[in-house]
């Protein structure tokens, strides 16, 4: 055992006592203890490779007294979650009506035993199986950057989906948490990688500690977004029409110092034919009246997008020439977007969306298919070519818990890196009230600081009623979304100055998001209301900057 363990029991002994002081706001459940040889209290069934009697010391170095898991790692770098290897599971006899997801908490000590910057994967599996079919299959992952024993305790209400997307909706019904099994399952690394653990517990609290977005505080009228924010740009998407309102500038001035054009700058925007000597019709009109109105105002412009397999203008799509002939014509476009807005926009979504979901692969689109699988490469290098100095990003939804998506962006990125054709990466921050959870939010930024590249958390807005289960914005999803917003500024705010760049809004009023028309939901995923009216979201914003 090792010898930091006895603090940690002792320390839960404590909080046993504090309990027993509190009787009322905490009640613990099904305690497993690996210390006790391994038996398990009545209220836990055991299953799988813990055998009927708790844990077994079916893998290396355990000395039955905490229950380890090792992997043995032989692949590139930690993306692939080990199925197999989730020996782990309890399953508790016992149901906990009437709980609400927001006061089950699972509590464990845990330790890397000696691989700091092990990722730790912990599943909830409510149904039949041990993974998949007919399985809500829910994850939290965490990077355990020291090896000291702790205790850590995690709201189930963080969790998220993780092998099956089509869960993403989904919701754990505490019922049924008799029928969940508990799993630690570590991802696989270039080194062995090790989690030991012990003393799970579920807690049921009556109580639940308020932490991040605070909805009492108030926010003076003279803060704004853009003077929270110290070292970072707060965007906001526009359009052409909008500029021209008084009552839409007005904010857009006094709260942001950067705009992204919501449509403007698309190809099928910009791009309306080409004559019979190869010459390209650009229209300029609506990009332009964005990027004057930034000029006038004193705004950065972020450029969004060059290429895009959503905005094609239909001459495009069936062109007939050869692809040499399509190359060159993609070519002169990016050039000329990129030389008129040279020294006027500051960064480029060169390519967006180039990944499957829940795959590596390239995506399938015109692009892909006349100019090959460079052709992300190739409109980088054309960009960079129109222009030295504006900075490249290449852009994408998902990437922060989508992990095979997540792996094939990051295998363009390094393939750019190495040719010195990208400054940055976009994270376009379409989120859920719930998810995604802090954690994963913090991992994935961390994958591009590391890399020494810019971060743009661009295109947020955070749906509140994904399902279209609620028929008008309820005072707990207000202040879930505001809380949602508080982790995702709270995590932006954190990162280094030097790879920060913005945080974009996608949108300003409720009325006004692509999410309502595009789901068939009424949604209310911004941060002002139909009103111009500061919500919650807002004021949560202001509060993760002041921290
Ligand atoms: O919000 C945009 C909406 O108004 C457009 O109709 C749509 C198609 O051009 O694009 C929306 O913005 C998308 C962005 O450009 C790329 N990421 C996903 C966004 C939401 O669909």
């Amino acid at each position: 055992m090792n010898f930091l363990k006895p603090f940690t029991v002792l320390t839960l002994i404590m909080l046993l006592f504090a309990q027993l002081s509190f009787a009322q706001e905490e009640t613990t459940y099904l305690i497993t203890d690996f210390d006790g040889n391994g038996i398990l209290p009545n209220a836990w069934q055991s299953y799988g490779d813990l055998g009927s009697h708790g844990v077994v010391s079916a893998k290396p170095n355990s000395d039955g007294k905490f229950y380890e898991q090792v992997w043995n790692g032989s692949t590139d770098e930690g993306y692939i979650v080990s199925q197999s290897d989730i020996t782990f599971r309890l399953i508790p006899k016992k149901k906990l009506k009437d709980k609400t997801i927001d006061n089950v908490f699972l509590r464990l000590d845990i330790s890397c035993g000696g691989a700091p910057g092990t990722k730790i994967n912990i599943v909830l599996v409510d149904g039949p199986n041990d993974c998949c079919s007919n399985d809500v299959n829910w994850q939290y992952s965490f990077v355990k950057n020291t090896c000291e024993w702790e205790t850590i305790e995690i709201n189930l209400a963080e969790f998220g989906y993780a092998y099956d997307p089509s869960n993403h909706e989904k919701s754990i019904n505490i019922n049924k948490v008799g029928r969940v099994k508990i799993g630690v399952d570590v991802f696989s690394g270039t080194k062995r990688q090790l989690v030991q653990f012990d003393n799970v517990a579920l807690v049921v609290k009556d109580k639940v500690a308020v932490t991040g977005y605070d909805p009492s505080a108030s926010i003076a009228d003279t803060n704004t977004l853009k003077n929270g924010a110290k070292d970072f740009f707060v965007g906001i998407a526009v359009n052409p029409s909008r500029v021209q309102d008084a009552n839409y500038s007005a904010v857009y001035t006094k709260e942001f110092n950067s705009v992204t054009a919501e449509n403007a700058m698309k190809m099928k925007s910009i791009f309306k034919g080409i004559d019979s000597e190869g010459n390209l019709n650009l229209d300029w009109t609506n990009s332009d009246l964005i990027v004057d109105f930034a000029e006038a105002n004193g705004l950065n412009v972020h450029g969004h997008t060059l290429i895009w397999h959503e905005s094609i203008p239909d001459f495009i799509k069936t062109f007939t020439g050869t692809n040499q002939e399509f190359e060159s014509i993609i070519e002169k476009y990016i050039t000329a977007v990129v030389t008129r807005y040279k020294d006027k926009v500051d960064s480029w979504d060169v390519v967006n969306e180039a990944i499957t979901d829940n795959s590596s692969a390239l995506r399938p689109s015109v692009f892909l298919e006349r100019m090959g699988p460079d052709y992300v490469k190739k409109c980088f290098q054309y960009a960079r070519n129109a222009d030295q100095e504006v900075k490249l990003f290449y852009n994408d939804y998902n990437l922060v818990f989508d992990t095979q998506k997540q792996k094939g962006a990051f295998e363009i990125i390094d393939d750019l890196m190495a040719n010195n054709l990208i400054d940055g990466v976009g994270y376009q921050m379409h989120i859920d009230y719930n998810f995604p959870n802090k954690q994963a939010l913090q991992t994935a930024t961390a994958l591009i600081v590391k890399r020494k590249l810019l971060v743009h958390f661009s295109e947020l807005d955070v749906k509140t009623n994904p399902k279209g289960a609620i028929a008008e914005f309820t005072e707990k999803r207000n202040n879930a979304q505001a809380q949602k917003v508080y982790e995702v500024v709270e995590v932006y705010n954190a990162i280094p100055t030097e790879n920060k760049y913005a945080l974009t809004v996608w949108g300003l009023k409720d009325d006004d998001s692509w999410v309502t028309p595009r789901y068939g939901f009424l949604d209310w995923p911004l941060l002002f209301d139909s009103s111009f009216g500061k919500k919650k979201a807002y004021a949560a914003f202001i509060q993760a900057l002041e921290k």
